[in-house]
């Protein structure tokens, strides 16, 4: 195979309407190169989203010149392939139509020998406007929009989040948004293997390989070599690969990431070989197991027949602009969600498939990826155009994706029965269950059950095997989410009224940390209610809604700071009251997946990691719930306001309870401490406890109800720690009242700074008096902690790790060092 790349060539691009060519970059879109040519301001800065709304209403053109050489020329064949074109195209080579395509998410292989010429060679994509293309298409379609605020995204084949959505701008981009060159073979050509694992009672593995040849090929041998796996290197002829001793992949948490290389030279019957192909190899079983059990059918994935409770976050793509993204791009945040103790993504339906970067990264990382095909919210049409262009698609992206030791879940679509079941379900509207069930419950399926290799299929998230799509449901089969908490505005304490199976989805949202903030908003513009800021929140009502739960548990805050730090410590309140209760419920329920994981563009949301990469304190405390030997505390009363606004309590008992999901057993002491605030350790007690695997187990039941007619609940506070091997795996904070009512003391800390070489810092910090969240920073600077948003206790020095990656002296740390704790953000009356 020769292989001419042309993504390096000198590309130009115009506005069809008449504007002059101008530079582009292959893999790139329209967007990023008019802002590049300085044409456009930034599209993320404070309102100019609306006024580059007219690009996606123009048609453009790229354009390039390369060499052809007689060597290629030579060939048989000479195919263009194109990873991803975005998306109506129009493909002409030396002014001649190649092909015409409308699906983004589909690779191409066109023949264009007959047209290519020896010596200079143009060829020319012009993409015309999908929104055009959207209102001339399908115009029978007409959905309930749920995100498009123009409507009508999904008659089009093409990343959906990109027309608008409740955290993401509307950038409707074109371009050559994944690599483009030209392949020249003769005789036959090697498209790709399918490997399967077969894992033999005795833990032999054996890896059946099954070229596919772009020809017939009677006689075709395979040649393999396997490396890269410490005493693994072996080689052979034939297409079965016996591994004696495999060394198994495991989600990060349970085990290592052994991949191995395999490489695969298919020889034909001449001797001559037709084409290499080399993969990563993890090898594993992956099953989503559902059998019958005492509470319905159970929801778990099975990674080498061991139950494991997937912990972790929905991924949305990492930028607005998805074109030429590269592993660093990933590597941020899947690393963060890593070092958060996660080991499963849901790749979530509105996006992208994304780029091997990301999953050889989440195949490194020990990442499992639960994959939804592209479908989100809306329903959509079901002509046999649009269903042939998703099955192609699929078949694209599934053999792409196949080989992956991190791919555990094909998934057909975001919320669409969820969200449309009224109308799916009626009578008289068949015709939209017909379509629906033909893309989702026939032709998805269908090709993951034809090429996917085992990897398991679901129809929806939500989805629980049948037409029912209440919470009821959900507690005895299949995913759920649960949106009662935020969209609904229920009290935060209904997240424990629900024993789902497995929680794909729930959120609350917060505000970015005034440094991001910066990043985008002009100064004097930063007023969160003003016109720049609301260009950036957007979820009709989300500031209301954020306002609302901070309100509740907080005080007035004094200022806007105050609120952004407010806004994102009610965030941990919630997502952890959730993840807490589905840890403490396992085996029942087996996973916890909180959205959302990342941004794509600085926005106020639901998500742990703001845009520039700094983590919210949602982050922090991702990696101290879902640490595998993990404390928590159910306190089954609760606070209420009746007739009047007077307040009621039953907040009494408090239930301490161990959740384990590291795979050896271990052995921890639970401690409990009743505090006052004003320092006195009221009560305290400990148990020896035994930490089995996957197992849940309430370890001690305290009744408070003696103190806190003593002391009265707005003076006390109870600290629950684990401790294994010595050490503190886990521990929280139980506040016996609404936080907003304790009289929480204001003190000064002690801030120690000790540098311990280029950029690298131990801080311990000292409070005399409890300190709830205590958050430090270094204004004005990038950093990476290894804890930050804790609770101090008295007279307890908390040391935390501290890097700078542009390198820092120990006089600016100090200089720059601020903090503050919930006390701090309190009004302060005069
Ligand atoms: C979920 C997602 C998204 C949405 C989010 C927040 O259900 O599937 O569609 O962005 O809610 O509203």
């Amino acid at each position: 195979m020769r292989v001419l790349p042309l993504a390096s060539s000198p590309w130009k691009f115009r506005d069809c309407s008449g504007s002059a060519w101008r530079a582009a970059t292959v893999p790139g879109c329209v967007h990023t190169d008019l802002r590049r040519a300085r044409a456009i301001p930034d599209p993320f800065r404070g309102m100019n989203e609306a006024g580059l709304q007219w690009i996606d209403e123009r048609d453009w053109e790229y354009s390039a010149e390369f060499t052809v050489g007689a060597g290629l020329l030579g060939e048989e064949v000479v195919d263009l392939v194109a990873d991803g074109l975005d998306t109506i195209a129009t493909v002409r080579l030396n002014g001649a139509v190649v092909a015409r395509s409308e699906n983004m998410f589909i690779g191409h292989r066109w023949d264009v020998g007959r047209l290519l010429r020896r010596g200079r060679n143009t060829l020319s994509i012009r993409f015309a406007s999908a929104t055009r293309y959207i209102r001339t298409h399908r115009r029978e379609h007409t959905p309930r929009d749920i995100n498009d605020p123009v409507g009508r995204c999904t008659v089009i084949r093409k990343e959906q989040c990109q027309f608008g959505w409740d955290w993401g701008p509307r950038y409707v981009t074109a371009g050559i948004w994944r690599d483009i060159r030209l392949e020249g073979w003769s005789g036959n050509r090697l498209a790709g293997v399918a490997v399967t694992q077969h894992h033999a009672r005795n833990g032999e593995v054996t890896l059946s390989l099954a070229p596919d040849l772009a020809r017939r090929a009677g006689g075709a041998r395979c040649r393999w070599r396997i490396s890269g796996v410490p005493g693994a290197a072996a080689s052979g002829v034939g297409r079965r690969i016996r591994i004696p001793k495999p060394k198994l992949w495991w989600p990060s948490g349970q085990g290592a990431q052994p991949l191995y290389s395999l490489e695969v030279e298919v020889v034909g019957s001449g001797g001559s070989v037709i084409g290499t192909w080399s993969r990563k190899i993890g090898l594993r079983t992956i099953e989503l197991d559902r059998h019958r059990d005492k509470w319905g059918e159970s929801f778990q994935f099975l990674i080498n027949g061991r139950p494991v409770f997937a912990k972790g976050a929905n991924w949305i793509p990492v930028n607005v602009f998805v074109a030429g993204l590269g592993r660093e791009d990933y590597a941020r945040d899947l690393r963060a969600a890593v070092a958060a103790n996660m080991n499963m993504v849901r790749v979530w339906g509105g996006g992208i498939y994304e780029s091997e970067d990301f999953y050889d990264l989440c195949d490194e990382l020990g990442l499992l990826v639960w994959q939804d095909f592209m479908f989100a919210c809306t329903l959509y049409p079901g002509d046999a155009a649009f269903i042939a262009s998703s099955r192609a698609e699929a078949e694209h992206q599934v053999r792409r994706l196949r080989h992956r030791a991190s791919l555990a879940l094909w998934c057909g679509n975001n919320e669409i029965w969820g969200i449309n079941w009224h109308e799916l379900v009626d009578p008289k509207k068949k015709r939209l269950r017909a379509n629906y069930e033909r893309l989702f419950h026939r032709a998805l399926p269908a090709v993951v059950e034809k090429l996917g290799g085992g990897t398991p299929y679901w129809p929806s998230s939500p989805w629980r095997g049948d037409e029912d799509a209440g919470h009821a449901a959900g507690e005895a089969r299949g995913d759920s989410h649960y949106w009662d908490v935020w969209h609904g505005r229920n009290p935060v304490k209904d997240y424990e009224k629900w024993n789902f199976r497995f929680a794909s989805e729930y959120g609350m949202q917060s505000y970015n940390s005034s440094a991001t903030q910066a990043t985008f908003c002009p100064p004097g513009d930063r007023n969160i209610f003003g016109s720049a800021m609301e260009t950036h929140q957007k979820n009709k009502g989300g500031n209301q809604v954020i306002l609302d739960y901070v309100s509740r548990r907080y005080r007035f805050p004094r200022d806007q700071d105050s609120l952004i730090y407010l806004s994102q410590l009610n965030q941990v309140h919630c997502i952890q009251t959730g993840a807490a209760h589905y840890r403490r419920l396992m085996p029942r329920c087996m996973g916890s997946l909180y959205w959302q994981l990342n941004d794509c563009w600085p926005v106020a949301s639901w998500s742990s990691i703001e845009f520039t990469g700094r983590w919210r304190a949602l982050h922090h405390a991702a990696r101290r719930f879902y640490a595998p030997a993990f404390v928590s505390a159910h306190v089954p009363g609760d606070e209420v306001f009746g007739i009047n606004n007077y307040r009621h309590s039953t907040v009494r008992l408090v239930h301490v309870h161990t959740s384990y999901d590291a795979p050896k057993a271990s052995k921890g002491v639970v401690r409990w401490d009743l505090f006052h605030l004003d320092g006195r350790v009221l009560l305290s007690g400990r148990k020896r406890v035994i930490l089995r695997p996957m197992t849940s187990v309430r370890q001690a039941t305290l009744d408070l109800s003696a103190p806190l007619a003593s002391f009265g609940r707005e003076n006390l506070y109870l600290r629950v720690a684990l401790d294994v091997a010595g050490r503190r795996a886990s521990e929280d904070t139980v506040f016996l009242t609404i936080p907003r009512f304790m009289e929480l003391p204001r003190t000064r800390t002690t801030a120690v700074v000790r540098a311990k070489g280029p950029g690298q810092a131990e801080v311990s910090f000292t409070s005399p008096v409890f300190q709830h969240k205590f958050e430090f920073d270094f204004a004005g600077r990038r950093f990476a902690c290894s804890d930050n948003f804790f609770d101090l206790f008295p007279g307890e020095t908390k040391r935390v790790d501290v890097t700078f990656p542009g390198g820092v002296t120990a006089a600016d740390m100090r200089k720059s060092l601020v903090h503050r704790s919930l006390a701090d953000t309190y009004w302060a009356p005069p």
